[in-house]
């Protein structure tokens, strides 16, 4: 019988390109989101089954964790940016739902899996946060602050599990191209979106980001990798992006 992963946040972006990844490494995907009609496609395309699910709904959350027989690997990709203005003009209520997606959203699908992951043959608890939960940048506060919670919550749960055969990840990735993250940040700016990757030799793709979730979670279960910082090439540092030529052609 195959393993059991469930992968949130997967209607777009890094979870649906986890989702692929994990089918096919021979995992049995279960993806929810928010949005039903999307995860019919990937659920069509990948044979991976799908769930419509918020995660910050708790009731919800838990209806479906009585759902499961078996949860081998949780990926906690649901999240997401709400704005880019400075402190000085943030909108509270953006701050709010970063939090509560990015941070709360993880905690209820966590809470109501890990006794799943706890009692199968090992588990493993993948979150995927960003360089943000660890640097600040103008225009970033809320976003990183909700990323620094969602960290501090990673890195207490592997603490709190010492001694059980519950792997506990942290994938951080620096700059993801993907539809929808920037565009949502930037309320739907399709210009201001495109100029955050504009003359990057190749940011990092959602399908890069998954390529690492499969590497860290088909690591023996004895080997825990407590936290991989990935970033495109063209990135040395939060604010040390290269714009222009990088391979040569
Ligand atoms: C995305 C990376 O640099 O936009 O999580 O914060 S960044």
């Amino acid at each position: 019988m195959s393993s059991v992963a469930v992968v949130t946040g997967a209607s777009s972006g890094i979870g649906a390109a986890t989702v692929r990844r994990l089918v096919k490494d021979g995992f049995d995907v279960v993806g929810v989101a928010r949005r039903a009609d999307r995860l019919a496609a990937l659920e069509a395309e990948t044979g991976a089954r799908v769930r419509p699910l918020d995660v910050t709904d708790e009731n919800d959350v838990l209806r479906f964790a009585a759902e499961l027989e078996t949860c081998d690997v949780l990926v906690n990709v649901a999240g997401g940016a709400l704005g880019a203005e400075p402190v000085a003009l943030a909108r509270a209520d953006d701050w709010r739902h970063m939090y509560e997606v990015n941070v709360l959203g993880t905690l209820h699908v966590t809470q109501a899996l890990l006794p799943l992951l706890r009692a199968g043959a090992g588990g493993t608890v993948v979150t995927v946060t960003s360089t943000a939960a660890f640097v600040n940048y103008e225009g970033g506060g809320g976003y990183s602050a909700a990323k620094h919670a969602e960290h501090a919550l990673v890195e207490t749960l592997r603490l709190e599990l010492g001694g059980e055969p519950v792997r506990v990840v942290e994938v951080a990735p620096g700059m993801v191209r993907t539809d929808e993250f920037a565009l949502n940040r930037l309320r739907g700016d399709a210009a201001r979106a495109a100029a955050v990757y504009e003359g990057v030799d190749r940011p990092l793709s959602a399908d890069d980001v998954a390529e690492c979730v499969s590497l860290v979670v088909g690591l023996p279960l004895h080997v825990n990798v407590d936290r991989l910082v990935v970033r495109p090439l063209a990135q040395a540092a939060q604010h040390k992006v290269h714009r222009g030529p990088l391979f040569p052609s």
